[in-house]
């Protein structure tokens, strides 16, 4: 069994998609084991994509994280993280194929509708960050990985 960490980002949330992007998941057989409505401040936003420091997006990519609400959700299966990749799309929704979140609920870089983690060392940092001190998600997280 994995975990992911997944987003719906404030753009998914103001048009209304929150239940059409957790019902995706629920059908593929994850399982919540946390979900919260959170704004999320730019400070995190902008750690959660530190990867991305320094590219040409980086502050309307925090605008677009920080201007709502978001809902945030750990979930888990088998290859979750794999499987949630394929269920989210390819990151600008003009490429994502037809199936997908964002192949099918559209959006325009940087508003694509959802995050997930794309591996289990970015699920571990990202889990640690949105949720620190629930340490119960890592540990059990690590057991799993002996
Ligand atoms: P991912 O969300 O598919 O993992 P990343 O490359 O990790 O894609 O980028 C994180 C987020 O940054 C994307 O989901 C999108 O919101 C934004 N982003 C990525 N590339 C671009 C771009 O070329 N223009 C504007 N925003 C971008
Ligand atoms: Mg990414």
């Amino acid at each position: 069994m994995e975990r992911t960490f997944i987003i719906v980002k404030p753009d998914g949330v103001a048009r209304g998609l929150v239940g059409a992007v957790l019902e995706r998941f629920e059908r593929r057989g994850f399982r919540l084991l946390k979900l919260e409505v959170r704004t999320i401040d730019r400070g995190l936003a902008a750690e959660h994509y530190s990867h991305l420091k320094g590219r040409p997006f980086f502050e309307g990519l925090l605008d677009a994280i920080t201007e709502g609400p978001s809902v945030l959700a750990v979930l888990e299966r088998e290859d979750a993280i794999k499987v949630a990749r394929n269920i989210v799309g390819a990151t600008n929704p003009s490429d994502a194929l037809p199936g997908t979140v964002r192949g099918d609920l559209g959006g325009c870089l940087p508003r694509n509708v959802v995050h997930a983690s794309d591996s289990r060392e970015s699920y571990e940092r990202e889990v640690g960050l949105f949720f620190p001190g629930e340490a119960w998600l890592l540990e059990v997280q690590e057991a799993k990985q002996e």
